[in-house]
């Protein structure tokens, strides 16, 4: 075993009397299997507001596959670490994305003067850090692994970050068939968010994901990716805040080619999600920190969509 047993789980450095750090590291673990899914969560210093201002990644790509961080009041276990692979998952309530490294992808940066609130009365009491161990070959010599996060934290805030989260609940993909558009789509009537970062999401099938806002008919790209390449958070499009009377628009396209049978939206390898992530901040006088869409819109309105949606990447 190596230097990372004796590590202790989480520490809290203070630098001065309002920025702080936290690291989340995995305990020393031993993947057992490809593709193993381990998480691990560490309660949230949560007697007083604190911000998330950065993340420092350690993570090596010849271990690691991909790393989210996410923010829940009910983690599947407080205790040790746990397989969260399809089966048990991260938390028992609902879960919010916070941040995301991929393998080859430069991990995304928070704007100056924004993050993400925790602890106080925010309702995220625990971090839970799942990570996606690859290939396990980089494993033969059975060493343990304390990949992770290092939060930078501040107590004083003027942005509050944010994550709009557009899901389709109903897609189904017919075997065989070339083309099957999921569409999502939600009036928007909160307060102004400014759009700066976007993740896409889908499973095997996915070919390319846009997200939109629509102003007096006019559609403005967010972002447009292949679900193929890491699942990072990529810059969005900073022309493009969202205000109250705007819609918000994503639009996966699939292709059912290769399989015999349907394939419906669940939780499995073998099924199918399409998710489009915005990133945003907001004045903390609103401060909404989470949203999500998961409404199909309207078929007119996709009438209008720009091409490029319908163009897959290729990777
Ligand atoms: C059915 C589906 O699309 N699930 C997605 C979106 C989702 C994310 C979170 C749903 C809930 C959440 O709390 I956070 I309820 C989904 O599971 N996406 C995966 C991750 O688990 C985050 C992904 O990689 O985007
Ligand atoms: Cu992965
Ligand atoms: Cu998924």
């Amino acid at each position: 075993a190596g230097g990372c047993v004796s590590r202790i789980k989480q520490q809290h450095i203070l630098t001065n009397s309002q920025n702080f750090s936290m690291d989340l590291r995995m305990p020393g673990v031993v993947p057992t299997k490809s593709d193993n899914y381990l998480c691990m969560a560490f309660p949230v210093p949560t007697s007083r507001d604190a911000y998330i201002v950065d993340f420092i990644p350690h993570a090596s790509m010849d271990k690691v596959h991909h790393m989210l961080l996410f923010g829940c009041q009910t983690p599947v276990s407080t205790s040790n670490y746990w397989d969260c692979g399809s089966v048990q998952g991260t938390c028992v309530d609902e879960a919010s994305i916070m941040y995301a490294w991929a393998r080859n992808a430069p991990p995304t940066k928070l704007p100056k003067d924004v993050g993400f609130k925790v602890g106080g009365n925010s309702g995220m009491s625990y971090f839970v850090l799942q990570i996606h161990y690859g290939d396990i070959t980089a494993f033969r010599d059975h060493h343990r692994d304390c990949s992770g996060l290092t939060l930078q934290m501040t107590s004083k805030q003027p942005f509050i970050a944010g994550i709009y989260l557009l899901m389709s609940v109903d897609t189904v993909i017919l075997p065989g068939k070339r083309v099957t558009n999921a569409d999502i789509a939600c009036d928007y009537t909160s307060y102004p968010i400014y759009p700066f970062a976007f993740r896409t999401h889908t499973h095997r099938l996915g070919k390319v994901v846009s997200g939109y806002r629509i102003r007096d008919g006019k559609w403005s790209l967010i972002g447009r990716q292949s679900p193929q390449l890491p699942q990072a958070f990529y810059p969005a499009n900073k022309e493009v805040s969202v205000e109250y009377g705007d819609i918000v628009a994503a639009r996966c396209v699939f292709t059912g080619e290769g399989r015999t049978s349907k394939t419906y939206i669940g939780g499995t390898s073998a099924d199918e999600m399409c998710n489009f992530y915005i990133m945003y901040y907001m004045d903390s006088k609103h401060a909404i920190p989470y949203m999500n869409c998961m409404e199909t819109g309207f078929k007119e309105l996709f009438q209008h969509i720009p091409a490029e949606a319908n163009v897959p990447i290729t990777v």
